[in-house]
């Protein structure tokens, strides 16, 4: 008989537990553990999932796992994750001793030493680990494992690996009693549900100093994309199975790669499907490829997370975003004029920034006037340029894990007035009268739009469902 692999995710740091379908952070699904799940299936082995966020606390955790008595245990780690994961470890190893521990995600990758402290790991994977994680499951099965207690995963060919094995969530959130009418949690009235997250490729060609060189640890300097037939294939999957309604990429940055864009969204339209979507791109491509914009709102593009970041050119400069105020302008125009909502990502307390710095962004921002704000107090994250520097000069207030989070709650940075940055961030957010009625125009208009003739004839059962 084979081996059995229970995968684990910690992610309570931010929400707790029992807060599944909380939000997006307590509502997708991790596509690390999923993918790893997918693809140790294709080799026969049996996994299943603890998803911490399902549960109602450590005693929980200690008798589901007792009762799974899985041999091997495969956990995922975030920087914030750091004490969940240890705390999952420890009781684990404390249920059954005899299994075997393996390690993986963006933390130990990034932070190699600080994982290695870890007691009772048997293996730590860095990078990808499509490939290695079942080789290694083989090899525990055949009783002659590795000498070796740290692997590097081999980067998979992403055409190849089978699609994300959503079940292995799903399956696990319904045996707690969660009703999914929608496979993970919306978060914007423009993406109704059933909604779900999807990744077309892996890695980013951009340089800020508050991701990398972190990320390229992972998954290497340069973006590897899925073909676009094979994203297509997914989606027409995940209509088949699901009935989605709408979806998300997680991409970095979607729209890095215009070709890749105009060929989806040719075939995208040609498959005849019209589920909008959200997707990530930056302000120089938008103002760029405005061509591209226009293509994506045709296809069914609703709305772009931008990282606007600063107001500021100095402090654009500082985090090496490569953009400029100025594009931060153009870009927001362009997403008005076809009718995309903006999700904006922008932070302050930067290391260097002043409070007049700061003012410059909540100005922008009254500028811009988002539909989605999504501000940040900065976080240095362990693997970036912008930690080392913030260690470096003595300016880390971090004292936890659990604080490696960009949400507001703590000081991060010394030298930053954070009673200041906290009227700053809600000032930001306080719309213009004129900005509020526009919002709420945009909204009626967004909602009349959404009933259209193709949509009643498909609620009617007189087409084939795509929406
Ligand atoms: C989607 C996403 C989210 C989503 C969903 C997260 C989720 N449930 O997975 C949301 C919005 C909720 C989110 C939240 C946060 N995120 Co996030 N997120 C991402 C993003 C964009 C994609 C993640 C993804 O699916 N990647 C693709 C999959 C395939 O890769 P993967 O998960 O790394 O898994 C592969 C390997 O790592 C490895 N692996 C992973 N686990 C394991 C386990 C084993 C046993 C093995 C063998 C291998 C292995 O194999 C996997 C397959 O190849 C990444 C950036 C990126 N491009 O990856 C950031 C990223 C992971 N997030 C990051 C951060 C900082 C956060 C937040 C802390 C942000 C915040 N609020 O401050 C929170 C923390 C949430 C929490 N746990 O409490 C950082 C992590 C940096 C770090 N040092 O840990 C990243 C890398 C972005 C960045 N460059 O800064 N995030």
């Amino acid at each position: 008989m084979s081996i059995r692999t229970t995968l684990i995710y910690p992610g309570i740091a931010g929400l707790g537990f029992n807060s599944l379908k909380l939000g997006m952070e307590a509502g997708w699904i991790s596509h690390g553990l999923a993918s790893l799940s997918s693809a140790a299936k294709a080799e026969g082995f049996e996994v299943d999932l603890i998803d911490l966020r399902a549960l109602s606390g450590w005693d929980h955790f200690r008798a589901v796992l007792a009762e799974r008595a899985p041999d091997v245990i495969g956990v995922t780690m975030m920087s914030v994750d750091y004490n969940p994961a240890f705390k999952a470890i420890s009781i684990a190893a404390e249920v059954k001793p005899e299994l075997v521990t393996i390690i993986g995600g963006p933390h130990v990758t990034i932070a190699l030493m600080d994982s290695l402290r870890i007691p009772h790991v048997d293996y730590l994977v860095t990078g990808e680990g499509e490939v290695t994680f079942p080789k290694l499951l083989h090899a525990i099965e055949k009783g002659e494992p590795p000498s070796s207690r740290v692997l590097r995963g081999e980067p998979p060919d992403l055409d190849a690996i089978p699609f994300t094995d959503r079940s292995l969530f799903l399956d696990e959130w319904r045996k707690w009693g969660y009703d999914l009418d929608s496979p993970e949690v919306p978060f914007v009235e423009e993406l109704p549900p059933p909604f779900v997250t999807i990744i077309a490729g892996r890695g980013c060609l951009y340089h800020c100093a508050f991701c990398k060189p972190g990320e390229d640890y992972l998954f290497g300097k340069r973006t590897r994309r899925r073909s676009v037939d094979n994203v297509i294939e997914e989606i027409r999957h995940l209509v088949d199975e699901y009935h989605i309604a709408s979806f998300m990429f997680h991409d970095d940055c979607l729209t890095e790669d215009r070709e890749w864009v105009m060929e989806f969204t040719d075939k995208y339209i040609a498959e005849g499907f019209t589920m909008p979507f959200f997707c990530q791109s930056r302000a120089d491509i938008i103002v760029k490829h405005e061509d591209m914009v226009e293509r994506m709102a045709e296809a069914g593009l609703k709305g772009y997370f931008i990282g606007f970041e600063s107001g500021n050119d100095r402090v654009l400069k500082f985090i090496r975003k490569g953009t400029t105020v100025e594009q931060n302008r153009q870009a927001a125009r362009i997403c008005r004029k076809y009718g995309i909502s903006i999700w904006a990502n922008y932070m302050m307390g930067l290391p260097t920034e002043t409070r007049e710095e700061v003012l410059d962004t909540v100005r922008l921002m009254k500028e811009i006037d988002p539909d989605y704000y999504s501000p940040a107090f900065f976080t240095p994250h362990p693997g970036t340029d912008l930690y080392d520097y913030v260690v470096e000069h003595d300016l880390s207030r971090i004292t936890d894990y659990d604080s490696y989070r960009r949400n507001p709650t703590e000081p991060k940075i010394k030298g930053q007035d954070y009673e200041f940055l906290k009227w700053a961030m809600a000032e930001s957010q306080r719309r213009k009268p004129i900005n509020a009625f526009r919002r709420w125009t945009r909204r009626q208009w967004r909602r009349a739009r959404r009933i259209t003739p193709a949509k009643v004839a498909r609620k009617l059962g007189l087409t084939r469902s795509t929406a």
